[in-house]
Formats: C-alpha cells, sequence, structure tokens
C-alpha cells in the first residue's frame, strides 16, 4: 500500500499518547502464558507482531483473551502448554522467534516454528546454538540458523554463556529456557542490552540477578501471573520525537513514554544535538520508569553516536540517521553492524531511501555517515517491509518540499498501527 506524506507547513502541535511499548507487550503475554494463575495487561500494543505471540501461544494451548490494548491470559504454568497440531507462525517479529525459542526448548514435545520473508533470513544460530548446549533438539534450514526451525525440547541444563552480541532476544532466550534447566544458568553480553526480561520476571516473582554484563537465573523457579501496566513504546515515541525537532514551528508533547535507561539512547542523542526537550511528570510503573516529553523545534549540530549507547538506542538509527540529515556538520554511526540482521539490513535500506530524498549519507561497514544540513525533496521511497523504514521515510515527507510516497507502508502496523492517525493529529 502507498501511503503520500505532504511537506507540514504549520507546525506540529499537539499532545498524543504513545501506544504500548511492543518489547513489554510480548513480554507481558509470553510471561502471562508460563506463570501460574491469571495475568490481566493493561496498555498492551495490538501491533502485528504482538498479535503474532498471542496467536503462538494460544496454539500452544493458552487462554488469551485479546480485546484492543487489554489482554487476559490463564496461566497454568509450565504444565498448561501443549504440543501443536499446527505450526507457530511469528510473522514478522524476531522477539517471538527467539523468546519463544527459550520457552520451547524446556518443554517436551515437537513445534515447527516459521515466519515471513523478513523472518526466514533472519540468523537465529545465535540462540539455537546454546539452546542446543542445554539440551533441546532443533533443525531448521543451514543446520538451524533460518527458518522454518523445528525444536523437541525438555531435559535441559543450565548453561554459562558468552554471548558475541549486545542482544536482548539472546540473553532473555537462554534465561527462560534457564528458568525450567538444572542449575544456574548465566549470560553475559559485550554491552547491556535492554532489560525488560529481567524487570518483568522479577514482577512474576521471580529471583534474578544482575551484575553489569552478566544476568543469571536459578533453574526450576515458577511464575506467579499479575496485573501488568505496558508504558508507551520510547521506539514509537522517537518518530514523533524527531518530527517535533525537524519540524519548524514544532512543539509537541508525549505521554506515557517509557524511559528505561537501556532504551533512552535516542533522549541522549536528541541533547547531545541540542534539541530542546523537555522531561516531566517522571514516575515507576511495575519497576518500568515512565515520563512525559515535550520536544521544540531547534537548530542541530552533528555528534559521533558509538560503542556502549549503540544498544540503548538500536531501533531508532534509522529516524536518527534522517534528523542528522538536519544537522549542521558531520554525525558518524559506528559499531552498529547489528542494524544488517533487522527487519531489513537498516545500513543498505535507510541510506538507499534517504539518498533518494537529496540526503548527504553514504554507508560504512559498521554505521553510516550523514553530512548535514541538507533540504530534502519528496520522491517515491520503500519501506521493504520494515516499519521503521516505513516511519522513518513519512516523517522526512513532513520536512521534504513535494510529496514523499512510501510504498509498502502497511508495514507500520507491526509495531504503530496507529502512527498516521497520531501524525495527522499533530498538524493544523
Ligand atoms: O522483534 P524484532 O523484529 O527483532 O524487532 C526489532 C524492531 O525494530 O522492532 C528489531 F528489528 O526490535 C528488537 C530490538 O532490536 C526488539 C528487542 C526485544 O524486544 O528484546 C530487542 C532488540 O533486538 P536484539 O536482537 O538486539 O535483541
Amino acid at each position: 500500500m502507498d501511503q503520500t506524506v505532504q511537506k507540514v507547513t504549520n507546525g506540529l502541535q499537539g499532545t498524543i499518547t504513545i501506544p504500548g511499548d511492543k518489547s513489554i507487550s510480548h513480554r507481558a503475554v509470553m510471561f502471562g502464558a508460563i506463570a501460574n494463575g491469571t495475568t490481566t495487561v493493561e496498555g498492551f500494543l495490538p501491533g502485528e507482531d504482538c498479535l503474532s505471540t498471542i496467536s503462538c501461544f494460544q496454539k500452544l494451548g493458552v487462554s488469551i483473551q485479546q480485546n484492543d490494548d487489554k489482554v487476559t491470559i490463564e496461566g497454568k504454568g509450565y504444565a498448561g502448554l501443549k504440543e501443536p497440531v499446527d505450526i507457530l507462525d511469528v510473522g514478522n517479529s524476531g522477539t517471538t522467534t527467539r523468546l519463544m525459542l527459550g520457552i520451547l526448548a524446556t518443554l517436551p514435545f515437537h513445534c515447527v516454528v516459521i515466519g515471513d520473508s523478513s523472518i526466514a533470513k533472519r540468523p537465529m544460530s545465535r540462540v539455537t546454538n546454546p539452546l542446543r548446549e542445554m539440551g533441546a533438539k532443533i533443525d531448521g534450514r543451514d543446520n538451524g540458523n533460518l527458518t522454518p526451525l523445528s525444536i523437541r525440547g525438555g531435559g535441559t541444563k543450565a548453561i554459562q554463556f558468552e554471548s558475541k552480541v549486545a542482544s536482548a532476544q539472546v540473553k532473555s532466550c537462554i534465561l527462560l529456557a534457564g528458568l525450567q534447566s538444572e542449575g544456574e544458568t548465566v549470560v553475559s553480553e559485550p554491552h547491556v542490552s535492554r532489560d525488560h526480561t529481567e524487570r518483568m520476571l522479577r514482577a512474576f516473582g521471580v529471583d534474578v540477578k544482575q551484575n553489569g554484563r552478566t544476568t543469571s537465573v536459578q533453574g526450576g523457579q515458577q511464575l506467579t501471573g499479575g496485573h501488568i501496566v505496558v508504558p508507551g513504546d520510547i521506539s514509537s515515541a522517537a518518530f514523533m520525537l524527531v518530527a517535533g525537532a525537524i519540524v519548524p514551528n514544532s512543539s509537541i508533547t508525549l505521554l506515557n513514554v517509557g524511559v528505561n535507561p537501556t532504551r533512552t539512547g535516542i533522549i541522549d542523542v536528541l541533547q547531545q544535538m541540542g534539541a530542546n526537550l523537555v522531561i516531566e511528570n517522571e514516575r515507576t510503573i511495575n519497576d518500568e520508569p515512565v515520563a512525559d516529553l515535550t520536544i521544540s523545534t531547534s537548530s542541530l549540530k552533528g555528534i559521533e553516536i558509538s560503542g556502549d549507547i549503540i544498544p540503548r538506542l538500536i531501533d531508532e538509527i534509522p529516524v536518527i540517521a534522517l534528523l542528522a540529515t538536519q544537522a549542521e556538520g558531520k554525525t558518524v554511526i559506528k559499531d552498529a553492524e547489528e542494524l544488517k540482521v533487522k527487519e531489513t539490513n537498516r545500513i543498505d535500506t535507510v541510506v538507499s531511501e534517504l539518498l533518494k530524498l537529496g540526503a548527504s549519507i553514504e554507508a560504512t561497514d559498521d554505521g553510516m555517515i550523514i553530512y548535514g544540513k541538507s533540504d530534502l525533496t519528496g520522491s517515491t521511497v520503500k519501506s521493504y517491509g520494515d516499519h521503521r523504514i516505513g516511519m522513518t521515510m513519512a516523517i522526512a515527507g513532513c520536512i521534504a518540499t513535494g510529496t514523499v510516497t512510501v510504498q509498502e507502508s502497511e508495514a507500520i502496523a507491526v509495531s504503530y498501527p496507529n502512527f498516521f492517525t497520531q501524525l495527522q493529529s499533530l498538524q493544523k
């Protein structure tokens, strides 16, 4: 589906409530499914990825009712999960694939996991290899690296695993498998990745130990259902934050944004570039920090983004690249090779599509270099089926002269189903 976006002439103004966090919504459903007792979720993200998680766990025999942002999960512990008759289709969701494999690795039955054409290209050996080491039987294309994957779990043993990549999906997968394995499972990573799994497992009554880049759980722990309130997704808010910073005469307030420090790299970048950003009403919900953010247009300067901050803003790099096209001077993004294994190779897709609009940007082996400030010109661009590329291009349309036509814009529903409605509501 093509979506056209016109240059915004009178600025973006107003207040919106950012929809639920995708990472936290997935985890609420999965942990509710393996917990004992009922879990109720409020603020759930009804995006396609999280609906895939619900559908997979329903196929595993768990009773789950979802109505917009409310979900009720009738957990019966691990014993409540049964061998599915059907394949488990994860759609476009890497989080569903990798976290669910961690749970399936401990269950004594057979499952087949498939996804869409993007999932079929994403590397799974980063989780299937350690899960095999723990004792799960896994096969699939490319020796178990690519979907479709078949898995027969059960009888797993704890592992001491040193991950080569800073990935919350890898860390969460191994910790989930560790919960039902004999002994203590320890995962370490090169930089700290998002810690929603650790925080939410504690809310479900699990003892999780964390020390710097190392996290561990003791096997044999049971989860107890409860009430989870999901904050707004800072990765979705990022598109509106960038719009507010670069569209002339804008001032917008985003309510209920999750500001977990493992996710707030975008805030640090905006502040370092000179954005006019106010953080208010800071509070904590279910052990997750939340705040309201107000951003207004300002002049920006280029910076270097590398090292420890990368996992804290990995999903925001496409829209940060757009932001950098409007900053004076050079912005260098390094240490971000992980972008190559997302829904698309996001180094290639963001560079190729911003070039079509007239940006001065070049790809590097581990990131990109952007030279600002450039005037962007409307053109036809593609999302390549990647929600974050689609939204980046739509925000570019707000400042480009003429019209930006975003092809395959339906991908945006993966994480931000009401993106265009909210963007429209900010225009006078
Ligand atoms: O779920 P999926 O498809 O992997 O989604 C993405 C996204 O842009 O929405 C990545 F493509 O987010 C990941 C994120 O990049 C969600 C996530 C999580 O919920 O644990 C962790 C990050 O991935 P990783 O591989 O670094 O662990």
